[in-house]
């Protein structure tokens, strides 16, 4: 007896295993035509292509359509205070990312808007932006802190993570990301602000366990390389593991310390140079590729392929934040995975589910569809995957289950 069937899936697509999927394996996508899921107790208790005729307390029929795992956005800074449409004029006249940044713009006004927030305020609004990822198929979300940039607005972002995981149906994944800028009390005092994170904020946030991850943005003008190495062993030594925003505008070097330390993730990457993507390949470091950004602030994309070929296993996620990626449209960012990266259908299905869920340190949860996982399924109004590809700009999701719970039905 299950809690929930579906039967009557056109096709059902899912890479397998728990583990990352590199070169070639990246595309090796399991499809099942005809196919049928049970579902017991929040995860999946068969897959396979005779129907599932034993009761169930719901019966869904998939009308033929697409199913796959849901979508796993392992890049976002969800919790935020205030939006940054003002940022168009400056853009259109010519100022880039970093400039309006150093004019005390950019993250820096996002810093001011969530330091005047209050948590309820924060909760209510990324509780309803996860109510609209869900709607568009995004069943597990990473959540980046450094909107804070002190101990009392970095604290604040992550309980307010960590409440959004225990209310919501969206699971979410916490990472610490206090070195996301200076804040302006520390302009030219970068060594002090560094201290501060390594002395106070570091050592509280893990003695709290808010967050499993730590990032740093590794930028010109923000953080070195070096920075970067001495701040994320601080956050090792307090449970945390590395991730770093790498490469995004300047290469100085993030994406060759991601690999030298074995980072679990890199992200950005659109200018990572060989040498980066070689000592990623070596440390086993995971590319989270956000191609939505490179749109938005009209970049180059990233080398997807030449990372594949290196044997370097691709994520795509959206990197939600008010500044640089202002949607969080996964099924959008798979467009681009296929449109400006190249890759095809397959490979970005392993980035945005088994590969992106590795990323945040969930493989052995969530990623694919198989006996043993937690039943987090897209039911897609597509008829096959090469569709959701073709269809670019609508939202292609029908029906959402998390772990086993009819969560979203978009026709209704
Ligand atoms: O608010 O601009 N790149 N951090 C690094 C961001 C983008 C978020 C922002
Ligand atoms: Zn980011």
């Amino acid at each position: 007896m299950y809690d929930l069937i579906i039967n009557n899936i056109g096709m059902l697509a899912t890479p397998s295993g728990n583990s990352p999927r590199k070169g070639n394996d990246q595309k090796d996508v399991i499809t099942i035509e005809n196919a049928s899921i049970g579902i017991k107790d929040g995860v999946v208790a068969y897959v396979g292509t005779s129907p599932c005729s034993e009761d169930a307390k719901t019966v869904i029929d998939a009308k033929k359509c697409l199913v796959t795992p849901g979508l796993v956005d392992a890049h976002t800074h969800l919790v935020f205070g205030g939006f940054r449409e003002y940022e168009i004029p400056l853009k259109l006249s010519g100022a880039t990312y970093l400039e309006i940044l150093a004019a005390g713009g950019g993250i820096l006004s996002t810093v001011k808007n969530t330091r005047e927030a209050s948590k309820d305020e924060l909760y209510e609004k990324a509780s309803s932006f996860l109510d609209d990822m869900l709607k568009h198929g995004t069943t597990t979300v990473e959540a980046k802190s450094g909107y804070g940039l002190n101990l009392e607005t970095e604290l604040k972002q992550l309980e307010v993570v960590k409440l959004l995981n225990e209310k919501h149906n969206v699971d979410l994944v916490s990472t610490f990301m206090g070195a996301h800028a200076i804040p302006s009390e520390y302009k030219d005092k970068k060594e002090d602000f560094i201290k501060l994170l390594c002395e106070e904020i570091i050592p509280k946030v893990g003695t709290l366990k808010l967050a499993e991850f730590c990032d740093i943005f590794c930028e010109t003008g923000i953080f070195t390389a070096e920075d970067s190495e001495v701040i994320l062993k601080v956050a090792q030594r307090y449970g945390m593991r590395s991730k770093i925003h790498a490469d995004e505008i300047n290469p100085i070097g993030g994406s060759s310390l991601a690999g030298n330390i074995k980072a679990i993730s890199a992200e950005h990457l659109i200018e990572a140079d060989r040498a980066g993507m070689e000592s990623m390949a070596r440390g086993g470091t995971i590319a989270v590729l956000l191609p939505a950004t490179s749109f938005y602030l009209a970049k180059n994309f990233a080398k997807a392929k030449e990372m594949i070929s290196l044997n370097i296993p691709v994520a795509i996620a959206s990197d939600f934040n008010p500044g640089s990626s202002p949607s969080f449209n996964v099924q959008f960012v798979m467009n681009l995975g296929y449109l400006k990266y190249g890759l095809t259908p397959e490979e970005v299905l392993t980035a945005v589910t088994i590969n992106a869920a590795c990323a945040v340190g969930r493989g052995d949860t969530v990623g694919t569809i198989e006996v043993g996982k937690q039943a987090d399924i897209i039911i897609w109004d597509a008829p096959n995957l090469n569709y959701i590809f073709y269809r670019f700009g609508n939202n292609l999701v029908d029906k959402v289950i998390k772990k086993g719970q009819l969560v979203v039905d978009n026709k209704k």
